[in-house]
């Protein structure tokens, strides 16, 4: 995650560029040794840096969110220098009191996280040269897969009276598993063991089976049909991993699970209802700068509905895969160039465009599935983080797609094409930021709406203000001149204040568009709790808590995660 110091309003990214600057740097002869540590102090290094540095720095410490951590910048020079080629040379003093403090530039303040030892152990270690985990084979998938219950011994037909379509898949993030939660009860129906962080769950086109992917590349699958969810398969991706998606094309339904991972950047292909690894293909390759780049991360996937075809984002190239599997060992792929550092992103209203944001470099792109091309690049505000976005028809510009920002205090509003002759008018803003809804402060991570609903939900769990981690805006979108409506989620939940913030995360509809779930995400030895709104009257309708609601974030709804409404 990037950042909980952010301040209100627009975030200085004045360090981020140096990141970016040394993406291709390596050390100099002039460099001091790194410092000395033992093997003990190596190890816990380690294990820190893959569980709280990766995500953003990336594995060999190139920089993508985060900024270049490899130790041509770390160390200081052999004669004491600080500088080189303008750039600052930090050393472990400095590398301490950033890694304790935080910085303007995105970085997390980890004083309240890791001990001060722990923090001069981490100052060290970046000093050090990364370590490079191993590569991971199709015979290290094969090895790794468990068909838990083939598909001749699941049931061939639901087997309890729950409305599965309402099912909301949530994740408990720092407990490794997946809480099942019956929408209609509010009652916990399940809770599953998945993999370590676990991070996103998507749902097969039939809507029977549930992906969950964890950090630690693990996938579960869990089937619904049975009396209560079973896992009947799991694989492992690699070491790092964040997105999965499946075959949604007519004809493919349930057949394939595509997953894409940090480390080793590759995505893999396996069957979709027994998880049998089946293919790997890596992303290492140039940027759209036509630099080659070792570790380029898989981030967001999704599954066309109009043709047999995955979007693929690869993160640190800046490349959109469009990858036909309708054949897959004779793969197509579409390598269209956007911009670098593609992380989350979802479809328009017709579901022809996919937008997603290339983060670091404060654009959204646009890609017609359907011509197979780039439609656009879109100049945005700072750091745009959509989650999968929002769809809706705006009064003045007709169809908008909306993404939040981590970096600035605005969710903008990007006008998308629509075939319908009567939205003709509206085509000379298309591809254009129409307007900007103006936030209390930035660190939005999340922005929904519904087909059936006149409210954009926005939330901003990375601001580091209690006042605005812990509350989501609700805006009218009838009348986008009418202040939003503060939804103080922490308040609402009836549980009591603690020291750390509990940040209100992540909305999600019920199937029938009338209630929003909002998690809010406590401290892992904290009390947590899921808040249920009304959507017509923003009343709070359930407070879904228990002992085992530690650290909820993503929830997923069966039906609209399927059909991708949002
Ligand atoms: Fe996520 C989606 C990566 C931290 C909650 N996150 C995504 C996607 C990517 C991604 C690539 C898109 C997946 C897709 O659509 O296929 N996330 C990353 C990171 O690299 C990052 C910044 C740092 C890390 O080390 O992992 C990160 N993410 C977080 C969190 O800390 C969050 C807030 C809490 C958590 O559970 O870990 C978090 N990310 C989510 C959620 C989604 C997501 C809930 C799916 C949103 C949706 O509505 O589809």
């Amino acid at each position: 995650m990037q950042k909980r110091n952010v301040k209100s309003g627009a975030l200085s990214l004045a360090a981020l560029p140096l990141a970016f600057a040394g993406l291709f740097n390596t050390a100099s002869a002039q460099d001091a040794a790194p410092p000395a540590m033992t093997a003990e102090e190596k190890a816990v290094g380690k294990k820190i840096y893959f569980e709280r540095c990766a995500g953003c720095h990336g594995v060999l410490r190139k920089g993508a969110t985060g900024k270049n951590l490899e130790p041509s910048w770390t160390k200081k020079d052999k004669d004491g220098k600080e500088t080189s080629g303008g750039m600052l040379k930090l050393g472990t003093a400095r590398l301490e009191k950033i890694i304790a403090l935080g910085t303007e530039g995105g970085m997390v303040n980890y004083d309240d996280i890791l001990t001060k030892e722990e923090i001069n152990v981490m100052a060290r270690y970046i000093q050090n040269v990364p370590d490079v985990p191993p590569e991971f084979s199709l015979k290290d998938m094969q090895d790794s897969w468990k068909l838990i219950v083939p598909v001749d011994q699941r049931p061939k037909k639901q087997m309890s009276k729950i409305n599965l379509k309402n099912i909301f898949a949530t994740t408990l993030r720092d407990t490794g598993k997946l809480a099942l939660i019956d929408g209609d009860t509010k009652q916990i129906w399940e809770i599953l063991d998945t993999g370590y962080a676990v991070h996103i769950s998507r749902l097969s086109a039939s809507g029977r089976y549930v992906y969950t992917v964890g950090r630690d590349g693990l996938v579960t699958l869990i089937d619904l049909w049975f009396e209560k969810p079973t896992t009947v398969a799991t694989v492992k991706l690699g070491s790092d991993a964040r997105s999965v998606d499946t075959s949604k094309f007519k004809g493919y339904e349930d057949k394939y699970l595509v997953g894409g991972t940090y480390w080793p950047p590759q995505y893999s292909v396996m069957e979709g209802d027994t998880l049998k690894p089946l293919k790997i293909v890596s992303t290492r390759g140039m940027t759209v700068d036509g630099e080659y780049h070792p570790e380029p991360r898989v981030a967001s996937i999704v599954s066309s509905h109009i043709k047999p075809e995955w979007v693929i984002n690869v993160k640190e190239t800046g490349m959109i895969l469009l990858v036909d599997y309708s054949d897959i060992n004779n793969l197509k792929t579409t390598t269209i160039n956007s911009a670098k550092f593609l992380h989350d992103g979802g479809w328009d209203i017709t579901k022809r465009y996919f937008l997603v944001a290339a983060n670091a470099s404060h654009k959204v792109a646009a890609v017609d599935t359907k011509t197979g091309k780039l439609a656009a690049l879109v100049d945005t505000k700072k750091i745009p983080h959509p989650g999968r976005g929002a769809n809706f028809f705006h009064p003045k510009y007709g169809p908008v797609w909306a993404t939040g920002h981590l970096g600035d205090a605005v969710v903008s509003l990007i006008s998308t094409p629509s075939a319908k002759p009567e939205h003709a008018k509206f085509k000379q803003y298309n591809w254009k930021v129409v307007e900007e809804l103006k936030m209390p402060g930035a660190g939005n991570l999340f922005v929904k709406t519904h087909p059936k609903s006149h409210h954009l939900w926005a939330d901003m769990p990375m601001n580091p203000e209690r006042e605005n981690a812990e509350v989501n805006y609700v805006f009218d979108l009838r009348d986008l001149s009418k202040p939003p409506v503060k939804i103080d989620v922490a308040k609402d939940s009836g549980l009591p204040v603690t020291k750390a913030l509990r940040r209100a995360v992540h909305q999600e509809y019920s199937q029938d568009g009338t209630e929003v779930w909002i998690s809010l995400w406590g401290g892992k030895t904290d009390q947590s709790a899921i808040v249920v709104y009304d959507d017509k009257t923003l009343k709070v309708k359930k407070v879904i808590t228990d002992p085992k609601m530690i650290t909820p974030t993503g929830k997923f709804n069966v039906y609209n995660t399927m059909k991708d409404i949002y």
